[in-house]
């Protein structure tokens, strides 16, 4: 027998941000495939739809109807799922059937009035005013007293159940820490007060080093995908040192962000030549009024595609029972992903 590696034995990493743990069976990506791998037919999206909910001028369902906006815009989601005055209350039955009320408030973000565009697409400019919106909003929503934890994301791609392809995001700000975060917050807490720096800080260092999972740099951000990923083209964005939150970026730094975001995104296009389908979301500390000098801002990608613009992987079976698994390793991932030109496959 030989000696455990990681490139060729089955095991399982440690995910050191949420304390979970992922099977990886590397051998299992040398297994031949039989299906079908098709180029996706893009439909070409004229610059102004005006059945679209989102573009400039048009009226929502709500009854509103949207400004002739001219970079972003920002509105109140019309079928918002959390609610700003649901009445405080708690249901303990037994300590079986339990519920609490919650409270929060839920926006919608467009990223420019164009119908046609996505990230990869935009100028690094504008979304550097997608950023600056992000900042904002964070500030804005973070002020207000029952709000406790702000989620920005972005759900790209009709195969992640995204309704509209007007580039947008969404913001949901709650009174309750979602799981996610409290998984965060445990460890990144652990890890500062036993090493006094940041986790993130001293794993971004650790990969900058190793360079097998990094994707890109400029000089504030590194694209990566993370070692414990459990997407085949999962990937991270995060700052070299630690940011609370996003207001703690300087200007340049706002702006390295967008350029991060640009670079991975064309990327993720550019691997199997189709608009890359994915849930982004960033992380940043809790707005409840405490001091989180543990964390550390940093955005994920969860992309499902596996194999071809129509070939995603499922999470079933073993992983939905069990454990998530992967076949292609990170650093595989990393390295077909770094091989890529790096401009937009619709400008080659
Ligand atoms: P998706 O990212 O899931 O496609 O969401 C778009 C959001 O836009 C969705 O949450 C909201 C939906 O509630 N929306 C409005 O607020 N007004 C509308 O007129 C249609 C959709
Ligand atoms: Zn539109």
């Amino acid at each position: 027998m030989s000696e455990f590696n990681i490139i060729d034995h089955p095991h399982r990493r440690y995910n050191a941000l949420t304390g979970e743990w992922i099977l990886v069976s590397p051998h299992r990506s040398k297994r031949p495939w039989q299906g079908q791998v098709e180029k996706a037919q893009e439909e070409q999206r004229p610059q102004y739809d005006p059945t679209c909910y989102l573009c400039p001028t048009n009226p929502r369902v709500g009854g509103d109807s949207n400004p002739d906006y001219k970079s972003t815009f920002v509105f109140t989601n019309d079928f918002s799922a959390l609610l700003s005055d649901t009445p405080n209350g708690a249901m303990n039955d037994s300590d079986l059937l339990k519920a609490e009320s919650e409270q929060g408030i839920c926006k919608v973000i467009c990223f420019s009035p164009r119908h046609d565009f996505t990230v990869p697409e935009m100028e690094v400019d504008g979304i550097k005013e997608v950023v600056d919106l992000w900042c904002n909003e964070f500030a804005e929503l973070g002020k207000i007293d029952f709000i406790n934890y702000i989620q920005i994301f972005e759900n790209k791609g009709s195969i992640m159940g995204c309704s509209n392809p007007h580039p947008h995001g969404q913001i949901w700000a709650s009174k309750l820490i979602p799981i996610e975060i409290s998984k965060e917050i445990d460890n990144q807490k652990a890890y500062f007060e036993k090493h006094g720096r940041t986790l993130l800080e001293d794993y971004v260092a650790k990969e900058l080093q190793l360079k097998t999972r990094i994707l890109a740099e400029n000089d504030t951000f590194v694209a990566l995908i993370p070692f414990w990923a459990v997407w085949p083209f999962e990937g991270m964005i995060l700052p070299k040192k630690a940011k609370a939150n996003l207001l703690e970026l300087t200007d340049a730094e706002r702006r390295d962000f967008a350029d991060m975001y640009k670079t991975l995104t064309v990327m993720y296009d550019n691997l199997f030549e189709v608009s890359f389908p994915y849930s982004a979301g960033i992380h940043q500390a809790p707005t409840d009024g405490g001091e989180h000098p543990y964390w550390h801002l940093h955005m994920h990608f969860y992309p499902p595609l596996l194999r071809s613009a129509s070939v995603k992987k499922f999470m079933v079976g073993y992983e939905m029972l069990a454990s998530p698994q992967r076949d292609i390793t990170a650093e595989g991932a990393a390295e077909r992903l770094r091989s890529l030109p790096t401009v937009h496959y619709k400008h080659h």
